[in-house]
């Protein structure tokens, strides 16, 4: 595996210098940001990435995301176009040396929670979701106003959009996806870049809007879209995991090879579709870090792993989820519970 660090780019609080004094730290998961959905980056902005990475002794290898414009995903007329640009940027960033594609194909809303400082008992404050209350933020009858939510549609775009998606439904959804899939996984193998979809934070459908990467039975049926080793899965522990119906030891060994990808994160489930996030270790929360490392590892997992959103402590500010020191101190317990499952795995093999 290799451990890597979400870095928003120059305005981003946390500093490059900071993010390679992490101890084992390879590289950078970042993204050519002022360049709007659908369009074409230029080469010029990748690989001031790149340089700006390699400066600090990191890595460029790992893209979050490149967004799918809301056209593909609801299969407007120019799709296919806006799919010709999407390759290009695949392209373009294999040819600068990126390895791994991160995307999701969520309608209209990337993450959603209800809460961005939800108080903890230490005095630290973390992200929350509460269904109550985000249904009670309906976007077709109040103006939305979600946290973490910076997109600028006016209400009647939202929803026109709404409307669209609630027509196409799940199936509708899927057959965009499959479209996609069939033009970007050949052009990202040859590339030599693996595509790794993101799933659905949360994994169930909001606001009548379809969702579909959300369960062990969907995330099979997307890997035999393509059964292309390039079309593969972020497995991220957070978003899965917020719903108890999935077994996230059994995807982690059944997903293994496929992973691009991993964020891990943890979260406390306290009721029906209610969570907040804590720290990474097990004992924090509900999920069970080491017996998915376990399972990933012992079924030939190899790729890029990144701590995921982290609480705000020690009176950091800066952008929600995505501070320094939380995401550090995950970071190396990441770093611990892989050497732990290597070393015993290799002492059971020898
Ligand atoms: C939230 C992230 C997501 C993720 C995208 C990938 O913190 O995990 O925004 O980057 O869904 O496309």
């Amino acid at each position: 595996m290799k451990l890597t660090f979400r870095w928003y780019g120059k305005n981003d609080p946390v500093t490059l210098d900071k993010i390679r004094q992490i101890p084992q730290m390879s590289g950078i998961v970042s993204a050519v940001y002022d360049v709007a959905p659908g369009k074409v980056w230029s080469e010029s902005s990748i690989l001031e990435i790149k340089e700006m990475a390699q400066a600090n002794g990191l890595e460029f290898e790992v893209v979050e995301s490149v967004p799918v414009p809301e056209e593909i995903k609801y299969g407007a007329p120019n799709s296919d176009e806006l799919i010709e640009n999407y390759c290009e940027n695949i392209r373009r960033l294999g040819k600068a040396g990126v390895k791994c594609v991160c995307y999701n194909f969520m309608p209209v809303f990337d993450w959603l929670r209800s809460e961005l400082e939800h108080q903890n008992t230490d005095g630290s404050n973390s992200l929350a979701y509460n269904e109550e209350q985000v249904l009670a933020m309906d976007p077709e009858k109040t103006s939305l106003s979600l946290p973490g939510w910076d997109e600028s549609y006016t209400k009647e775009e939202l929803s026109r959009l709404i409307k669209i998606y609630k027509e196409i439904g799940e199936e509708g959804l899927w057959k965009n996806l499959e479209k996609f899939l069939k033009k970007v996984i050949p052009v990202a193998s040859e590339a030599g870049v693996n595509m790794a979809i993101h799933p659905d934070d949360p994994p169930w459908g909001i606001f009548g809007l379809p969702r579909i990467i959300t369960c062990e039975e969907n995330i099979d049926r997307f890997l035999q879209i393509v059964p292309d080793n390039a079309n593969g899965i972020t497995l991220c522990t957070g978003s899965l995991g917020a719903s108890t119906d999935n077994d996230l030891v059994k995807m982690a060994r059944k997903y293994a090879k496929r992973v691009h990808f991993l964020h891990l994160r943890n979260i406390k489930i306290v009721g029906k579709r209610e969570f907040y996030e804590v720290a990474h270790p097990s004992e924090c929360g509900s999920l069970d870090m080491l017996e998915i490392v376990k399972a990933l590892v012992q079924n030939g997992f190899d790729g890029y792993v990144r701590p995921d959103h982290g609480r705000m402590i020690w009176n950091e500010s800066g952008k929600y989820g995505y501070g320094l020191f939380d995401r550090a101190l995950g970071a190396t317990y990441i770093v611990g519970l892989f050497e732990a499952v290597e070393k015993m795995l290799g002492d059971i093999n020898k």
